[in-house]
């Protein structure tokens, strides 16, 4: 895939002669390329836990590393009280995991929960291999996706992110070549320019991305202005959400059944009957336990589902899951700020009996859905009709200053418009107003701000 490679490319070139750290992200493809991708998963369930929802977690985790082209060949669930500080899980049961791992060698083990940098190095010392959490697959699953300039420095800033808290970890064994007392030594030394070196980087990755928000703010604000409505497609990773805009526009988007396929935001037209056309975007996929990083790092991403006059929520209706899916959704859109905003509910994959059965539960639960099959096309039509229906009474806010002698413009916002403040300014009626989007065009010479 030419974005795996680009990604790679890229993290490459950053990490070329700087720091060991940035290598570890990659681990993951330099594995593969060697041929030894076989992955060992470690899961824990603690006390209060019920341990089918450690188990799907754990299912979930391996299709993550399956994304990533790697292939499971062990699991093993630890069950223990609570989490323990030096190695996550008792020493014992990591002796046992290293004694599993002599008989049925691994490239890495990958722990379903976030570790430490202590417990990650203290792991990786008694297993012997190299250990990664989730939080970093998910992290390689991106940099293998990103395709675009966006989404490699979303990517990149969520990886040194993640990292910078975790440099005192890659340099202990310098460290331990430390001097006397009140020494810097050599691991302090190296360290410290580490550190900075990754500030300045994240400082840099974020006045860059504060380019491409801007830019894409710009454009938002312009596509309003032609009176597009603007509709985002949310939902679980592999809920269906590409199909569904495929099928919609006659888009091409890479779809696949594996996680977190598409990453970069697509756009396209979709014509709705009685209704001006809307641009819907697809965008990438919700996780539970989705890295607060990432959420942050891909706000420019995001903020296309913020913006939106409609939010149409995907759901895969055949996973088992469902409902947990739905909640992690919730979650990210909450986090956002997004959760207000009007949803239509699209329960998808109809075409299976889990599908279809589910599917009519879900309806009971949330009125404001559809019930379709992006594959097939059932429903579909049913959803266009939903998605004009909600756009129906959208309103865009305006701030114009129009001429008086604009009078039957004037006489039109009067009949037509809520107006929230009104002003006269000389020859001019300065107004705050919230109109259709029809209006709104005849409004545009007199636009000062949206
Ligand atoms: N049976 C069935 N499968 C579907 C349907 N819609 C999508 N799929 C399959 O579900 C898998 C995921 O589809 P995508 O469209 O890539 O899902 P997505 O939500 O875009 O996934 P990410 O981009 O990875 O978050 C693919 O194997 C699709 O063929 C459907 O209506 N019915
Ligand atoms: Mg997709």
């Amino acid at each position: 895939m030419p974005g795996k490679e680009l990604a790679q490319r890229r993290l490459c070139l950053t990490n070329e002669g700087k720091t060991q750290t940035t290598r570890a992200m990659t681990e993951l493809y330099e594995t593969q390329k060697k041929g030894a991708d076989s992955v060992l998963l470690v899961g824990v369930k603690l006390r209060h836990e019920e341990e089918w929802k450690v188990k799907d977690t754990m299912d979930e985790l391996a299709q993550l590393v399956e994304s990533a082209g790697a292939e499971v060949i062990g699991r093993f669930l630890c069950r223990q009280p609570q989490i323990k500080a030096g190695h996550y899980i008792g020493t014992g049961k990591a002796k046992e995991i290293a004694d599993w791992i002599k008989e049925h060698p691994v490239a890495m083990v990958v722990f379903d929960d976030d570790l430490t940098p202590a417990q990650g190095r203290n792991l990786e010392h008694v297993l012997e291999t190299r250990v990664l959490d989730r939080t970093q697959l998910i992290l390689d699953i991106f940099a293998q996706r990103a395709n675009t300039k966006e989404g490699i420095l979303q990517v990149e800033l969520a990886q040194h992110q993640y990292l910078l808290p975790r440099l005192r970890n890659m340099w202990t064994h310098l460290e331990r070549q430390k001097g006397g007392i009140g020494l810097r030594g050599p691991g302090e030394t190296q360290l410290e320019m580490d550190r900075r070196r990754i500030e300045d980087l994240i400082k840099s990755l974020k006045r860059d991305l504060e380019l491409v928000r801007t830019r894409r703010t710009e454009q938002r604000r312009g596509r309003r202005r032609q009176g597009w409505a603007l509709v985002s497609i949310v939902g679980y990773t592999n809920a269906g959400k590409s199909t569904l805009l495929n099928h919609l526009s006659g888009a091409d988007i890479y779809v696949a059944n594996q996680l977190f396929a598409t990453l970069d935001p697509t756009t396209r037209q979709v014509d709705l009957p009685n209704h001006e056309p809307a641009l819907v975007t697809d965008t990438v996929g919700f996780i539970q336990k989705l890295p607060h990083h990432l959420v942050d790092s891909f706000k420019a991403t995001l903020e296309e589902v913020v913006e939106a006059d409609l939010i149409m929520h995907v759901v895969d209706a055949s996973h088992p899951q469902v409902d947990t899916q739905i909640d992690a959704v919730h979650a990210v859109l909450s986090e956002i700020g997004a959760l207000e905003k009007p949803m239509l509910f699209v329960f998808n994959k109809i075409d299976t009996e889990k599908g279809r059965n589910t599917a009519k539960r879900l309806a009971r639960l949330h009125p404001k859905s559809v019930a379709v099959s992006a594959l097939t096309g059932e429903g579909i039509d049913l959803l266009y009709d939903q998605l004009a229906d909600c756009l129906k009474g959208r309103k865009l806010t305006l701030r114009l200053s129009v001429p008086l002698s604009e009078g039957k413009l004037l006489a039109s916002l009067q009949k037509a418009a809520s107006i929230l403040e009104e002003e006269y300014e000389g020859a001019n009626a300065d107004l705050l107003v919230r109109v259709s989007p029809q209006l709104a065009a005849q409004c545009q010479p007199f636009v000062v701000e949206e």
